[in-house]
């Protein structure tokens, strides 16, 4: 047994999905956590951490945390459980696999997670080995980054931009399709650095919002244009002779071609798709022709769209015709993965897949998968995550979790909306309960975190539930009956990556936090992971994907049905749907709202604060109106995943998005769906 400390301060790491990767100090009392606060030592986290997070003791002893497994008694959806053992819980759920296996084969079966728990050993350890060891259908991640990031790589080779820490010398700063001040504050605390010495920060978004209010200038565009705009700004870098020759020459591949499709978007058109005035476009270009080092923050959220990937290729591009990536603060970033990218491989054991061949589901897709695919999903298995909230289509996703002969096992530490559909669900512990690994998708530190309390009640870990359920079945004891230290150790052999070389599982325990790092610079741009080693203006791999090859622009795909374009983005105090159901957090956010432009609401009849409908095919969500100048006419916006709320008449946002695929990596396209607002009758417009 682990001894605990009852009272002082630990450290610790967040778990949580941002890329901030925190370091935590945690204050106990008595055994209870009374306190989170950010490590002043961590050189990223520096002492601030987000309001989310400070209201961690409320999450960990939350009086709604799930305690013991239960079983379904009552119709699906009616929140009718007995509570049960583990044991008994192993059993039904050991039983219920093999009777699917051996009825219809494993591929039946469907895992379904993503990363409510960033932790390494908890999010891609031991659940992947179980399911692939079962040979279950494998799940496509793509709900998050995968369009974005693949238009990235198809640029830069991968996941890599610049080191965060070293923007606090950029000049310029272009925020791009990302909220930081909400979903990145680090990246806003090493700009204010940079801005004390000089630098300029330029936020371009669809939505006015914190971050836009932060930031010295905002450039407010329409949804889905910004392959335009990096065209148009190209354009004029090349007009104008700010194009770094030599650079190009040596780190570059396909100049030429993108030289020719640059040439198709002179301000005047980039003006017309993007929604921005000509005279902007040309100042925009201009500073970023004559400012270095200069750094492009490429968000999350500009890939959410049915043409995402492209986009994202398309603005990597930029500084690679300035030279920028050779300057101390110069270049760009979307996603920093290829740094701490510890041995997946070898922890996820895909090779014991008995049918390499088994399908793949796209978990974008969950609503047709439980619905329509043949042959039909039996089981599902859930796990760090809330699909009845966070994936697109919500109808469908809901009418497949009703299914009779569908067997829904959800693990989680609350009673989301998707346990409400499950027959059995089980308690998961909170990561401080837990011993795991976490790496960033930003910075570059690797960090442990210790347990430093029990479980609450009999709540489980996913390495623990899905280690003890493998053993249960008769999995191989070589393969499962592994200790998190012996899984954290495998993780980090370097071989594969060695900025990895010095971070060992003893260094770790010792210094809790460690860079990536061989001590020089990355991305070197003379040999990247690209096929030619180089920046690829031009890709022969995206020719070969029956994609353009050269960075172009490619309007939104939905028809032009309904006559408003909305974004559904994530808000300031929850963390996707975690965080929704803690009262502090609620009241800050005080309800859903959305933003529509002054010039509709009048054309409509509608008025600030009035609650409205919103509908599209999919679904209807109703939302309290804000009316104003923060969005262009015929965009709306909307944030937050918040958790059903009958009482409000409320169904969360996802009724309204398409299970459609983006352009690359079968990304999500959250951001790409159109619909309509009309009038509540007035008896609902409460
Ligand atoms: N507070 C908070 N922080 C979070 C999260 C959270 O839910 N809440 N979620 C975490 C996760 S999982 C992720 S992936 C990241 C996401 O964080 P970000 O990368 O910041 O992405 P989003 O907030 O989804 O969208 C960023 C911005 O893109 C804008 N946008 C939408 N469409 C377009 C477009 O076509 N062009 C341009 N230029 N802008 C557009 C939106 O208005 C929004 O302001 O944040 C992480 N951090
Ligand atoms: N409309 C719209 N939809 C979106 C987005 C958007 O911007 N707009 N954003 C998308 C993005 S970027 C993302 S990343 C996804 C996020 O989708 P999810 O990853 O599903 O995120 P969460 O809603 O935070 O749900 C995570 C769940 O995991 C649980 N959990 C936490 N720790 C553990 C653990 O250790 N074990 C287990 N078993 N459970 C745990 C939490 O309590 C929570 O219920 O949502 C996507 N959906
Ligand atoms: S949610 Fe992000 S900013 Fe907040 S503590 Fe966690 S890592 Fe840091
Ligand atoms: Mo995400």
């Amino acid at each position: 047994m682990t001894a605990f400390t009852d009272n002082g301060v630990v450290r610790s790491v967040c778990p949580f999905d941002c890329p901030d990767t925190c370091g935590l100090h945690v204050t106990l009392q008595d055994g209870r956590v009374i306190g989170v606060t950010g490590d002043p030592d961590h050189p990223v986290t520096r002492g601030a951490i987000c309001n989310k997070v400070r209201q961690l003791p409320d999450r960990v002893h939350h009086p709604d945390r799930l305690l013991y497994p239960m079983r379904r008694t009552g119709p699906k959806g009616s929140q009718q459980f007995e509570r049960i053992s583990w044991d008994e819980a192993y059993e039904e759920i050991a039983r219920r696999m093999a009777s699917v296996r051996d009825e219809y084969g494993a591929e039946a079966i469907l895992p379904y997670s993503f990363y409510g728990n960033m932790g390494v050993l908890n999010a891609e350890g031991m659940d992947r080995r179980f399911f692939h060891r079962l040979g279950a259908s494998k799940l496509d991640r793509t709900i998050c980054n995968a369009a974005g990031s693949k238009g990235y790589s198809y640029t830069m080779g991968g996941s890599i931009g610049i080191d965060p820490e070293e923007t606090v010398h950029t000049k310029l700063f272009l925020i791009w399709g990302a909220n930081l001040v909400s979903t990145n504050m680090h990246q806003t605390m090493l700009a204010t650095e940079a801005r004390k010495k000089g630098a300029r920060i330029i936020h371009i978004d669809v939505h006015r919002n914190r971050t836009s209010s932060w930031a010295d200038e905002f450039i407010l565009l329409r949804p889905g244009s910004d392959g335009a705009l990096a065209l148009g700004m190209m354009h004029i870098l090349i007009r104008d002779g700010y194009v770094n020759d030599e650079f190009v020459k040596q780190n570059t591949v396909g100049y030429e071609e993108l030289k020719l499709e640059a040439a198709k978007y002179p301000p005047a058109v980039a003006a017309e798709l993007t929604g921005i005035p000509v005279e902007k476009i040309e100042e925009l270009a201009t500073a970023y022709g004559t400012t270095t080092p200069s750094f492009i923050r490429i968000g999350n959220g500009l890939q959410h769209h049915d043409n995402g990937g492209m986009i994202v290729r398309t603005i990597a591009c930029l500084p690679a015709l300035t030279g920028q990536w050779a300057e101390i603060g110069g270049g760009a970033m979307k996603g920093n993965s290829w740094y701490s990218r510890i041995n997946n491989a070898a922890i996820e054991r895909e090779d014991l897949l008995p049918d390499p061949d088994v399908r793949t589901v796209n978990m974008n897709q969950l609503g047709d998968a439980l619905t329509s695919l043949e042959p039909a999903v039996r089981m599902l298995f859930v796990y760090n995550s809330n699909p009845a909230i966070v994936a697109p289509d919500q109808s469908k996703v809901r009418e497949g979790l009703m299914r009779e002969d569908l067997f829904t096992v959800v693990h989680d530490l609350f009673l989301t909306d998707t346990c409400k559909y499950a027959d059995i669900v089980l308690p998961a512990t909170a990561h401080l309960e837990n011993l795991d690994l976490y790496s960033s998708y930003w910075h570059h530190y690797v960090q442990i975190s210790k347990p430093i309390k029990p479980p609450a009640g009999e709540s489980k870990s996913n390495f623990t539930l899905f280690k003890e359920l493998a053993l249960r079945i008769g999995f191989e004891p070589e393969l499962f009956d592994l200790s998190e230290e012996d899984m954290i150790r495998i993780a980090l052999d370097s071989r594969h990556n060695p900025l990895l070389k010095d971070i060992t599982f003893e260094a770790l325990m010792e210094h809790d936090w460690m860079k990536a790092s061989d001590g020089t610079r990355y991305p070197k741009t003379d040999s990247l992971p690209t096929p030619s080693g180089k920046i690829e203006l031009y890709s022969e791999s995206m020719r070969g994907a029956g994609l353009p090859p050269v960075a172009t622009y490619t309007p939104l795909a939905e028809p032009e049905k309904y006559p408003f374009l909305l974004t559904t983005g994530p808000n300031h105090s929850y963390i996707n749907s975690t965080f929704a159901n803690q009262a502090k957090l609620q009241k800050l956010e005080k309800k859903p709202v959305l933003h529509m432009h002054a010039d509709d609401a009048e054309r409509l009849e509608l008025v600030d604060g009035e609650r409205v409908l919103v509908r599209n095919d999919r679904g209807e969500v109703r939302l309290t109106l804000k009316v104003g100048g923060d969005v262009l006419p015929g965009v709306l916006v909307t944030q937050g995943l918040w958790w059903d709320d009958e009482a409000e008449g409320f169904s969360a946002v996802n009724a309204l998005t398409p299970q459609r695929l983006a352009d690359m990596g079968g990304g999500a396209t959250f951001f790409s769906n159109r619909v309509e607002v009309v009038k509540l009758p007035a008896a609902d417009a409460n």
